[in-house]
């Protein structure tokens, strides 16, 4: 805990820095008056990205397996005890999200089962207060804590008809028939989802951590395996040594954790070790014995022994209250606490490093051209005043007709602005139109509609891989507008070029492809599910129906991720252009005007080239600190990196690791960063 705590100290003190760093960039760009609307509004949304910057830790396994524990041990232990509940048989009976929101007073947020009868996923729920019960936490009160976060193992009893109308009782499973209680009732969760708002530190930098109930549970609530568990940054997959790996435990590994993608972010625990310590096995003997262990758990897992941590939660929660160094290292948890951070902070820390720089990097080049063209403006001119010294009045005539000329004629090259303008606007609603509510609605509507008349099951997937298919034709409709735009603005930055001697930075290349391969992931993972669904229902429509809700939630989400994108792509495609046009037409016009004051004797020339000659400076100045500017929000964002990476490395030997040497797990580090 003490490295976790430090790693994720270091992180949010960096990525505080680069915020602050970002809004001086900011206040000088206004206090310069080179901020324009554009550069504005992405400079402010690179800023909620970093205020709204989360790590996301989801802990998946069977039930009983010591999640919560684990839960408790690794991130809560200086609660001074155990928070989440814990006990034998199922405990926690709703996806349970620990997180701190400071808009939100400490609280428990819980969605009731009942909202599973409605239509709408949880992620459509979450965006509307209206059906979730909010309890108030008296955050100062460890009891009143403890005893509010029992919230989340609360159960109903219900009949065993409503229980199959929320998707939660199957008449034909032998299973759940032997579970009716002879008043026909069945017991289930009283919570479909939790959210627990509390301001511990480690929350407070951005910590959220999602505890997950057991399979029947998450086979019932598809936002788990198709949206949380694929999104977490880090999935600890829990196996209990007493138990060994189980088929349940396979079937949970595959289908919720190994086809949900991003297989570097897996790890998997061999938690309560501490059942082979029997007091007659010496240390060398149970050594043997974890190794076995995890010996076969890699080769069933078919995952890298590197990423297979063997522990005792619970022994590890102990030590931790009672501050036993000999139990904490015999728990094995500040292994696998190293370990969780070089998953978690590194590969977190390098996307928003290269997310800020490239929004710094761009702004600054845009910027640095806008007093590009005033400096060359002022150039020109001041050598025009100069040559005008101990001219006649015939020569200062001929050139005010010079300049009058060229600022018109510069006014009919930036019309095409004007134009290009026009054209943009109208391939960027051919662009979005493939992205928009309502073709996605049609398309869900449809598959639905096929579903519902279809007779056999098996005709489900050719359906869902049909609405898979119009997704991706959406994607590609988007893109060759994309392509067809970026033509356009080359060919209309290659006019200025030729025509004024511009050169301005070519438009961003972009295309939504990443949009694409995570419609494929969400197509995987919907594949996986849907097979267990088949088998898991024998064909009952009120499960499939949730199941297609949350995937039409799901991409309905991605496509208003890669709307956003390509709207905020095709607005910053002209504002460089036009920045520069602004520059250039008040550059011509005081250049008219100075020259027509000189004519009519009502300023001095002397006095003219002055002022020229200062405002030449203030330029070069501005440029200078431009580059300072620069530099210091480059060395911000680069910056902690070392300092992380050495913390780390630091921490590491000082652990005693029996399981892991150091050359594996550098290359789990490597692998990591790479
Ligand atoms: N001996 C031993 N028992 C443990 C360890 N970790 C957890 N347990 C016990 O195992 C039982 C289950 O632990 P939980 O943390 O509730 O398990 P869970 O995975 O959260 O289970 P659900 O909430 O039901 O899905 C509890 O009685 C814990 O005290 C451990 O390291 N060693
Ligand atoms: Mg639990």
């Amino acid at each position: 805990m003490a490295e976790l705590a430090g790693s994720f100290e270091q992180y949010g003190a960096w990525r505080d820095a680069l915020a602050q760093a970002i809004v001086q960039f900011r206040r000088w760009l206004q206090d310069n008056k080179l901020l324009d609307a554009e550069a504005s509004r992405r400079i402010g949304l690179a800023l909620d990205r970093l205020a709204e910057d989360k790590l996301v830790v989801a802990v998946v396994a069977e039930f009983s397996r010591g999640k919560s524990e684990l839960i408790n041990a690794i991130f809560f232990a200086d609660c001074g005890r155990r928070i989440l509940p814990t006990s034998a048989g199922r405990t926690t009976m709703c996806p349970t999200e620990l997180m701190y929101d400071e808009s939100l007073p400490p609280c428990i947020r819980a969605l009731p089962i009942e909202t599973r009868a409605q239509s709408g996923s949880t992620s459509e729920f979450r965006k509307s207060d209206a059906e979730w019960r909010t309890f108030l936490v008296d955050a100062a009160s460890a009891d009143g804590m403890l005893e509010a976060f029992k919230l989340v193992s609360e159960t109903i009893r219900v009949r065993a008809e409503e229980a199959k109308m929320y998707g939660l009782f199957d008449p034909d499973d032998p299973d759940h028939q032997a579970g009716i209680d002879s008043d026909g009732t069945v017991e289930i969760s009283r919570w479909r989802h939790a959210v627990i708002n509390f301001p511990h530190p480690l929350l407070k930098q951005g910590l959220v951590v999602l505890d997950t109930p057991g399979l029947n549970a998450i086979g019932a609530e598809p936002e788990l395996t198709l949206s949380l568990v694929p999104s977490a940054h880090a999935v600890l997959f829990v196996l209990a040594a007493d138990t060994g790996l189980t088929k349940s435990d396979l079937d949970m590994w595959r289908h919720v954790v190994r086809d949900s993608g991003a297989t570097e972010h897996h790890i998997a625990v061999l938690n309560k070790i501490d059942g082979l310590w029997d007091g007659l096995k010496t240390a060398a003997e149970i050594d043997i014995e974890v190794q076995r262990q995890v010996a076969l758990v890699s080769q069933r897992l078919e995952l890298d022994r590197s990423r297979i941590f063997a522990v005792s939660a619970q022994k590890g929660l102990v030590a931790k209250l009672q501050h036993d160094e000999k139990l904490l290292a015999a728990s094995r948890l500040p292994e696998l606490e190293s370990a969780l951070v070089n998953v978690l902070v590194p590969a977190k820390q390098n996307i928003i490093r290269s997310q800020s720089l490239s929004l710094i990097e761009r702004v600054g080049e845009e910027v640095r051209q806008t007093l590009a063209v005033r400096e060359r403006g002022l150039g020109e001119q001041l050598y025009e005043m100069r040559s005008l010294q101990g001219k006649n009045q015939g020569s200062i005539e001929r050139m005010l007709l010079r300049a009058q000329r060229e600022a018109a004629e510069f006014e009919k090259v930036a019309r095409k602005v004007v134009a290009t303008r026009f054209i943009l606007n109208k391939i960027a609603s051919q662009a979005l139109a493939p992205l928009k509510r309502d073709a996605l609605r049609e398309a869900a509507t449809k598959a639905r509609e096929r579903m519902h008349k279809a007779w056999l099951p098996t005709a489900f997937a050719p359906i869902l891989g049909e609405y898979f298919d119009g997704l991706r034709d959406a994607i590609w409709q988007t893109n060759e507008r994309i392509a067809e735009m970026e033509k356009l603005m080359v060919g209309v930055q290659g006019n200025f070029a030729q025509e004024l001697g511009w050169s301005l930075a070519a438009p961003m290349t972009f295309s939504i492809d990443s949009y694409r391969a995570e419609v494929d992931r969400l197509q995987e993972a919907a594949k996986v599910q849907f097979g267990t669904f088949i088998v898991l229902t024998r064909g009952k429509w009120g499960l499939i129906e949730r199941f297609l809700e949350t995937v039409v939630a799901k991409s309905r989400d991605i496509f208003v991720a890669a709307e956003r994108d390509v709207e905020a792509w095709i607005g910053s495609l002209l504002p460089p252009l036009e920045a520069q046009v602004r520059e250039q037409r008040v550059a011509l016009i005081r250049r008219a005007e100075s020259v027509q004051k000189i004519r009519d004797a009502q300023e001095s020339l002397d006095g003219r080239i002055g002022e020229l000659q200062d405002a030449l400076q203030t330029v070069q100045e501005k440029i200078e600190s431009l580059k300072q500017q620069l530099g210091r929000a480059r060395a911000t964002a680069r910056g902690a990196e070392l300092q992380l990476a050495g913390a780390v490395a630091a921490a590491a030997p000082a652990v005693e690791q029996p399981m892991i040497s150091a050359e594996e797990l550098g290359l789990v580090r490597q692998r990591v960063s790479a």
